[in-house]
């Protein structure tokens, strides 16, 4: 593994209304709030020997910032797009033009949901997908993540 990959972190982002975890619909996406995943993701990634750079934002132009920042500052990508998932171009090509691991995590399982969360246009530039699992989901995806790391040659 790439000496540079470890020294830096691992970004987690998460987009629109995620801030509201465990505030409302907790019968959908649970009662652990987004804090609370942010610390679950951190002690799971300190196990790899990973540090994380965590964020949230209701706004999709910060959403394409923070991944054009992870290209440079990053060893790879966590990113749950929330509703920007399905309809988020910019996202989408902000993320092809990152040459590390992206892994999609959703706390709900979208295919058993609304047929207009069954696409998303975040998998085809995210080396895998986790969904389902509420707040287990991003810990299963530092586990993911930090496989691909580890496994890296890059
Ligand atoms: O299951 C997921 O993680 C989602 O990305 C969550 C998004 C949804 O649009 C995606 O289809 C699947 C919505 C996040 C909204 O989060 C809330 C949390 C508490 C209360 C209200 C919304």
């Amino acid at each position: 593994m790439a000496k540079k990959s470890k020294t830096l972190p691992i970004y987690v982002l998460s987009g629109p209304n995620l801030n509201l975890l465990g505030l409302r619909e907790p019968e959908i996406y649970g009662r652990t709030t987004l804090a609370e995943i942010g610390e679950m993701v951190a002690k799971r990634a300190k196990s790899h020997g990973l540090s994380v750079v965590s964020r949230q934002s209701n706004h999709e132009g910060d959403l394409v910032d923070w991944v054009q920042e992870a290209r440079t500052s990053s060893a790879g990508l966590i990113v749950n797009g929330g509703a920007y998932t399905h309809t988020s171009v910019a996202l989408h090509d902000a993320l092809r033009a990152v040459d590390l691991p992206v892994v999609e995590v959703h706390l709900s399982n979208p295919f058993a949901r609304e047929e207009f969360r069954h696409h998303s246009r975040i998998s085809p530039v995210a080396k895998g997908v986790i969904v389902g699992f509420g707040a287990q989901s991003y810990v299963l995806a530092v586990d993911a993540l930090a496989s691909l790391i580890e496994s890296s040659t890059v």
